[in-house]
């Protein structure tokens, strides 16, 4: 007879979108604690919990103090804050919920990289402030999206689409990825010191973790050069901070547009300082439509394993996991 999921432990840790626990709760035993700490869980659960709903803080050492765990289904496509290879090498699964956020993050990467250009948020101050009327039109942009070359740092799916839209403003596109894309035709540089010395427009969709961390620093960032501008929607692990800060302050570059921190929701205050600096507080994907899209996956995978003994997005150091 099928195990019934109701009988399945599925243990959240921290904040996660409200579709999530609903979910959860309706299909499964759902256990909640305010973050990934097992101290915060006695044994009983300890031992009983076989799925983890998470956004980040799943370590090697939390995976390890979980004995029944078989999957960790990760609200993000990103899963830096999942150690996934670990995972990999116990056949413990890891999920994310890529495709469904692809074309939104895409929309959010242009508008943010208009708005670094052409002062949106700058502009609309203007008029509110009553500096239309008092002053006169807003100053004319130093910066322009026409005649701009586009280096695209990250050539997945989310990459893609942002390349596809900026086709559509006539802009040559080039990329630096881990190794060529397989199905683009776009300009392809081994190095990201390459791509900068190419182009003048950077846009990273870079992946967290230990192998991208700070790559985009001061020797990137001088070779992007005056009109330079870095766009950021992938992580802030990416970014040297002070690096980019300072080559901001110095006109070592021109602008940059970033969605994204190195330790969110803190922003440093040299950025904060910086008016050719375009701030988000991480929203690439934060739509209504599709946050409750990623929260389905981010469950349904759940259910699908438990219930078919498959997931349905795996990630890649986890493509090779069974259930046992
Ligand atoms: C998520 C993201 O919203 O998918 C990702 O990797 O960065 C965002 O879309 C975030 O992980 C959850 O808050």
């Amino acid at each position: 007879m099928p195990e019934q999921l109701s009988d399945v432990t599925i243990l959240v840790t921290g904040a996660i979108h409200e579709r999530v626990l609903a979910r959860l709760a309706k299909e499964f035993r759902l256990v909640r604690i305010e973050r990934a700490d097992l101290s915060l869980v006695d044994d009983a659960v300890r031992n009983s919990v076989r799925g983890v709903s998470a956004v980040s803080g799943i370590t090697a050492s939390f995976i390890d103090g979980l004995p029944k765990l078989e999957i960790v289904a990760n609200f993000g496509v990103g899963y830096d804050g999942v150690d996934a290879r670990h995972a990999g090498g116990k056949n413990i699964m890891v999920t994310n919920t890529p495709d469904v956020l692809t074309e939104e993050v895409a929309d959010t990467a242009i508008g943010l990289l208009l708005n670094t250009l052409r002062e949106f948020s700058r502009a609309e101050n203007w008029l509110r402030d009553g500096r239309w009327v008092k002053e006169g039109p807003y100053p004319l942009t130093r910066a322009t999206l026409r005649g701009r070359k586009i280096g695209i740092v990250g050539m997945g799916r989310i990459g893609k689409a942002i390349a596809r839209r900026l086709e559509g403003f006539g802009l040559p596109i080039a990329y630096h990825n881990r190794r060529p894309a397989q199905d683009v035709s776009y300009p392809y540089f081994d190095t990201l010191g390459g791509l900068a010395h190419a182009v003048d427009t950077l846009i990273s969709v870079a992946p967290g973790g230990a192998a991208t961390e700070k790559m985009v620093g001061a020797a990137v960032l001088s070779a992007l050069g005056p009109e330079g501008v870095f766009v950021n929607i992938g992580r802030g692990s990416t970014v040297d901070e002070e690096a980019l800060a300072a080559a901001l302050a110095d006109g070592t570059i021109l602008a940059a547009g970033l969605d994204v921190f190195a330790r969110e929701p803190h922003v440093p205050q040299a950025l904060l300082d910086l008016p050719n600096a375009t701030l988000l507080p991480h929203v690439g994907s934060a739509s209504v439509h599709t946050r409750n899209a990623m929260a389905d996956l981010a469950v349904d995978n759940l259910v699908s394993w438990f219930s078919k003994r498959v997931a349905i997005t795996p990630v890649p150091e986890t493509a090779h996991v069974t259930a046992g």
